[in-house]
């Protein structure tokens, strides 16, 4: 085994392919060479309002999804953040160790709290001390991750080095990102500029994973355009792998549609663009269709099979938590002793 691999999705929604190409395929794909830990990050979701009944229904779909996907529960760990309580605990201790200005340079709360920062919650703002205290609750040595939580995992390497040099020890290790794939960042439907987000108020924006051929093929048909053909090679950077800044910056809808059907079809995006340089939108579209429909059909079926099941899920969920204890507890016992609590019992 190369390490140990981290990873969370929120149950604040339902699931999208940039969920999906971002990170639960990769995660999946790392079963082989690392020990895994998956979690339903259920304590961040509730950074922002949830309604119970929908989060537990939620926390449902997001292990479905892992399952539907191939995370095979006998070999990795899944289970939900509420139910280990070394997530909060250090999580406080982490809030202890970060500093202001650290939390005072992360995009997402500024994205996410938007112009009415005063009325975001406390713990939207603390998030990343969250996120840290997840990893760090088993020492895990990498993260897959879609691009946008690269500057939280910054902050959990700092943190964890703050911590190691506060207390004298080299206690925590020195995490790494996973970032890998065609599509990192997907962007919404609708405005290529802005991602992709459970959260978006329009279900055009995204492809969900649960959404059958018809409701896939007409989200596409919908989905931004504009009205040049596609580009071909010639829009490559340099590097021949990814696109040039400027064609990325003048046509995102073009570039987020063919770096999707990258991904979904596993080729490199300089194929994609060799493939359709020049044709128009209308048949691109097909042919992504056809690709979005065979690659996400099963698992969306098998999704709903395992939602119509919620008492496997739950026993899922119930045995990734009893393991899940057993290494964070002890790690965690660990980082109190280091602090200085008295130990009673
Ligand atoms: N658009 C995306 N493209 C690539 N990867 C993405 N991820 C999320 N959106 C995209 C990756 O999916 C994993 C789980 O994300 P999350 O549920 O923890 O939260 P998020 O990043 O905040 O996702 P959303 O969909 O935008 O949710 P809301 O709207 O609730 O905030 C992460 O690895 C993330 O990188």
């Amino acid at each position: 085994m190369k390490g140990r691999i981290f990873s969370g999705v929120q149950p604040s929604g339902s699931l999208h392919i940039g969920n999906y190409l971002g990170m639960i395929r990769n995660a999946v794909a790392l079963q082989a060479d690392y020990e895994c830990i998956y979690c339903v990050v259920d304590l961040h979701a509730i950074t922002v309002r949830q309604e119970p009944e929908e989060l537990r229904a939620q926390t449902r779909e997001v292990t479905a999804a892992f399952l539907a996907s191939g995370i095979d529960p006998k070999t990795s760990i899944i289970f939900n953040q509420s139910q280990v309580a070394a997530h909060a605990e250090l999580a406080w201790i982490f809030n202890c160790v970060a500093r202001l200005g650290w939390l005072n340079r992360m995009t997402q709360f500024k994205e996410k709290a938007g112009k009415h920062r005063e009325n975001a919650s406390a713990g939207l703002y603390v998030y990343p001390a969250l996120m840290a205290a997840d990893i760090m609750a088993y020492k895990a040595t990498h993260v897959p991750v879609g691009e946008d939580q690269k500057q939280h995992l910054e902050f959990t390497r700092d943190v964890a080095l703050k911590f190691n040099h506060d207390f004298g020890a080299d206690f925590f290790p020195i995490v790494e990102p996973l970032i890998f794939g065609a599509a990192t960042r997907v962007m919404s439907l609708r405005d290529g500029t802005k991602k992709m987000s459970k959260s978006d108020p329009s279900g055009y924006s995204r492809i969900d994973m649960t959404d059958g051929p018809d409701l896939i093929a007409q989200k596409i048909r919908k989905a931004k355009t504009d009205p040049e053909p596609l580009p071909g090679p010639e829009a490559l950077a340099a590097d021949g792998l990814s696109l040039s800044s400027e064609v990325a910056v003048a046509r995102p809808e073009a570039f987020n549609l063919l770096s999707i059907y990258a991904s979904l079809a596993r080729k490199p995006l300089s194929e994609a663009l060799r493939v359709f340089g020049g044709v128009q939108f209308s048949d691109f579209k097909r042919q992504l269709t056809e690709v979005a429909v065979e690659h996400l059909g099963p698992i969306g079926t098998e999704m709903q099979r395992l939602m119509a099941d919620p008492g496997y899920v739950d026993g899922v969920l119930r045995d990734g938590a009893e393991r899940a204890d057993a290494i964070a507890g002890p790690i965690l016992r660990e980082v109190q002793d280091l602090v200085g609590f008295l130990r009673v019992k």
